[in-house]
């Protein structure tokens, strides 16, 4: 699948760690029904509730439910896996596997996206090619990400958004009331978790995503 920035417009993270259990893919579902534009698998090692073999099973339905609706599906932080069910893409943070071992493995047949959470992340990964996006560093404290760096603010979008003609996406405790001041600093669009996984309401959700 060739990358689009349009594709980073409503963006759905999800694990089975984000979820109640059994819930993992009838929200992806309910999600990709509503609309989203990508979808990342992000099943987070530790905090997982599925066993190795129901998580590759999990990503493999997922991956399907993605290629049915015509959406990109990104494995977060796994190149075994996202190459073991033919993912569309690979996001990778800073601390995971090296930016360019993971570009020069599946830069060819993937699309490829970094988590840039300072300035001097976004210039340096602007030296490397084969990169398709960024994913910010939290734009507002999330109750997601444990080990999550320090809040940017929207300013701090903005600064990395300026500092790249890479397209970027806004990640981190972005509600329904922020999507329109996020895509104000020229990011492409808004990654979510609990907004999607949490909403009472996943197709008006996703919605306001999309208009946005
Ligand atoms: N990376 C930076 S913040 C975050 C990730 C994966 C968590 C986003 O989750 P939420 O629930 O949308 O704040
Ligand atoms: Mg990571």
């Amino acid at each position: 699948m060739t990358f689009d920035a349009s594709i980073l417009k409503a963006y759905f993270v999800c694990g089975s760690q984000d979820v109640d259990k059994n819930q993992l893919v009838p929200t992806v579902e309910a999600a990709i029904t509503a609309g989203i534009t990508a979808f990342q698998f992000r099943d987070k090692g530790a905090q997982s509730t599925l066993t190795p073999t129901k998580r590759v099973e999990a990503a493999q339905q997922l991956r399907d439910k993605c290629a049915q609706a015509g959406i990109p599906f990104f494995v977060d932080d796994d190149v075994s896996l996202a190459k073991q069910v033919n993912a569309d893409g690979i996001h990778v943070g800073q601390s995971d596997e090296q930016i360019q071992a993971v570009v020069d493995e599946v830069g060819n047949q993937m699309i490829v996206g970094l988590s840039c959470s300072a300035l001097s992340e976004v210039q340096q990964a602007n030296t490397i090619s084969g990169i398709d996006y960024y994913g910010s560093g939290p734009v507002f404290p999330t109750e997601s990400k444990a080990d999550a760096d320090p809040v940017i603010g929207l300013a701090g979008l903005q600064q990395l958004v300026s500092a790249t003609t890479r397209p970027i996406v806004g990640i981190g405790g972005i509600t329904v009331n922020d999507l329109s001041d996020v895509i104000a600093t020229g990011a492409a669009g808004s990654a979510v978790i609990s907004m999607i996984a949490r909403s009472q309401d996943i197709q008006a959700t996703v919605t306001a995503m999309l208009h946005a």
